[in-house]
């Protein structure tokens, strides 16, 4: 096991070479992701007590999301079979992530997005980057199933979670907390959209206790919003809500990935509502200083729940994945929090709104 590193950071296809699928180096498409820090907690002993609760934050990544991840090792391969396109439908982090790496790729990306349902960030971002945009009058199950079609008879890549490679790269994100900690962590906690990096995880977990990197397996935790719950209600959602819209999906593409996870972990996958997504939030920013978007929160606010129905211990390790950053959702950020105050250009008015 690699605890300590030397050297520059290369990106996590060249850091975990022997742990992916071969690829050629002139393929290699990396904005240097990865190697996210894994942010101790210090201020929530209130809620946790003597359990020891770390953030593994993924807004860190270079497009601000854990979809980096993915996203390197989809686009190297694309590139490596000779494709001149990719393309997904997203709620919008794959989609910056996706118009990234096609830049740097020099490849055409198209992305498929639910109209007025992608926070400002990440919409900015799919923009700068080159791709063309689609704005689809629909949600994303429905986009997603346009791009399906669209892949059958066209030559464009998929690079949404149902191209292996995405899931892949994501598994990187288990071997860093692994090599932080020295261990599993006991319950590693994720929201749950399409269900794809829970599986990525638990992919990622599974294989370094089989190389004997890690002796411990973690129990692993989902959280879909209460209004986008197809897992927990055990059917697809026609019409999903929540404002985390991240994870507004009513039928995750890896569903059974997401089920053998809770299932062979000794896990769970549940639901938490957006008024306790939006606490948990506001407790990470005001108290941690870590910023997050709202549907990442969702995992913290997963083990707020778990803690209130008496699963977890004192002396437990508990991670829970940020896996975007708090930036990409400036709207939700603004509403979530009071107004600043306007003052005259006056010291006397300042020094009063200062309570000095
Ligand atoms: C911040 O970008 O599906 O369960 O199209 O952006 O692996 O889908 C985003 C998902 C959690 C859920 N947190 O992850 C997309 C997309 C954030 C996300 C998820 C997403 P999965």
């Amino acid at each position: 096991m690699r605890l300590t590193r030397k050297g520059l950071w290369g990106g996590i296809i060249r850091e975990y070479r022997e742990y992916l699928p071969e690829i050629e180096d002139g393929a290699i498409t990396t904005l240097l992701e990865g190697n996210t820090p894994l942010i101790e907690t210090v201020n929530l002993k209130d809620i946790f007590g003597d359990i020891r609760l770390l953030l593994k934050y993924e807004g860190l990544n270079p497009t601000g999301s854990f979809k980096d991840r993915g996203m390197t090792m989809a686009v190297s391969k694309a590139r490596e079979e000779g494709s001149r396109a990719i393309i997904c439908a997203s709620t919008g982090n794959t989609s910056a992530a996706a118009a990234a790496y096609a830049a740097r790729a020099g490849m055409k990306a198209y992305v498929l997005i639910p109209d007025g349902a992608v926070a400002l960030g990440k919409l900015s971002q799919a923009i700068m980057h080159g791709a063309l945009v689609l704005q689809v009058k629909g949600n994303f199950d429905e986009a997603l199933s346009l791009v399906k079609e669209i892949t059958r008879n066209y030559p464009v890549k998929m690079v949404n979670s149902i191209n292996p490679f995405r899931i892949e790269g994501q598994k990187t994100g288990a071997f860093e907390v692994c090599e932080h900690l020295g261990h599993a962590p006991t319950y590693h906690f994720l929201p749950v959209g399409n269900a794809g990096n829970i599986t990525a995880y638990w992919k990622g977990y599974k294989e370094y206790e089989k190389k004997g990197v890690i002796s411990n397996l973690p129990k692993m935790m989902g959280f879909q919003a209460e209004g986008s719950a197809p897992i927990v209600l055990g059917h697809p959602v026609a019409d999903p809500h929540t404002l985390a819209t991240a994870i507004k999906i009513g039928n995750p593409a890896s569903w059974q990935g997401a089920l053998a996870a809770r299932d062979e972990s000794g896990g769970v996958i549940d639901a938490v509502s957006d008024e306790e997504i939006i606490e948990a939030y506001k407790l990470l920013a005001s108290r941690e200083g870590v910023f997050c978007e709202p549907a990442s929160a969702a995992s913290l606010a997963g083990a707020v729940k778990m803690k209130k129905e008496g699963v977890l211990n004192d002396g437990d390790t508990i991670v829970c994945t940020l896996t975007g950053h708090g930036l990409k959702d400036p709207d939700n950020a603004i509403k979530a929090s009071p107004k600043p105050l306007k003052v005259p250009a006056e010291l006397k008015k300042i020094l009063v709104a200062m309570g000095l």
